[in-house]
């Protein structure tokens, strides 16, 4: 269980915060994987470039111990969508359970699969917010510290809904 993982968690549609317990319990449940960590809960305003019309979302982020390498845990991720009814009708549409690699390590991955750390991570606060409460001294593998973004705070688009144990189900 060598490496540390940060993952996205994300939803909107259907019940997001029963849908992002549920994922938390199945990381919790994987093989080779150890959940070492869990955010505050989100709730987010659609990210800009989200098609109009969308409802607000739900973000978290969880941070594991793993041996998987990342196509590895990417397989993995992306049953857990699909057993979580994710319907993939456009991009960037909206989605029961969306669950993102966002760091491995301090490794940088660009492929056709993946792109790690994930290409958006910097621009969106209901991502670096969530990483901040996991590791508020957390930094990219090019030596950007996460709590210099300007994303680093609290504002209109986001706001906790929940700083208990949420996803202790
Ligand atoms: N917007 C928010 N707020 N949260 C998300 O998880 C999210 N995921 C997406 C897009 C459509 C980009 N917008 C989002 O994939």
């Amino acid at each position: 269980m060598r490496h540390w993982v940060y993952i996205g968690l994300g939803a909107n549609l259907g019940q997001p915060i029963e849908q992002l317990q549920w994922a938390v319990h199945q990381l919790r449940q994987l093989d080779n994987c150890l959940l070492q960590a869990v955010s505050r809960l989100y709730g987010s305003k659609p990210a800009l470039g989200s098609p109009s019309n969308q409802s607000d979302y739900v973000n978290a982020v969880a941070l594991i111990q793993t041996s998987l390498t990342p196509p590895q845990l990417l397989t993995k991720l992306q049953q857990l969508e699909q057993l979580a009814g994710r319907i993939r009708l456009e991009r960037w549409g909206a989605r029961t359970l969306d669950l993102d690699i966002l760091l491995y390590d301090q490794q940088v991955i660009d492929t056709e699969q993946l792109t790690i750390p994930h290409k958006e991570l910097v621009n969106r606060c209901f991502v670096t917010l969530p990483l901040l409460d996991i590791n508020p001294t957390l930094t990219l593998p090019n030596g950007v510290k996460v709590s210099s973004l300007a994303c680093a705070t609290l504002s209109d688009d986001i706001h906790v809904i929940r700083d208990d144990d949420w996803w202790k189900i």
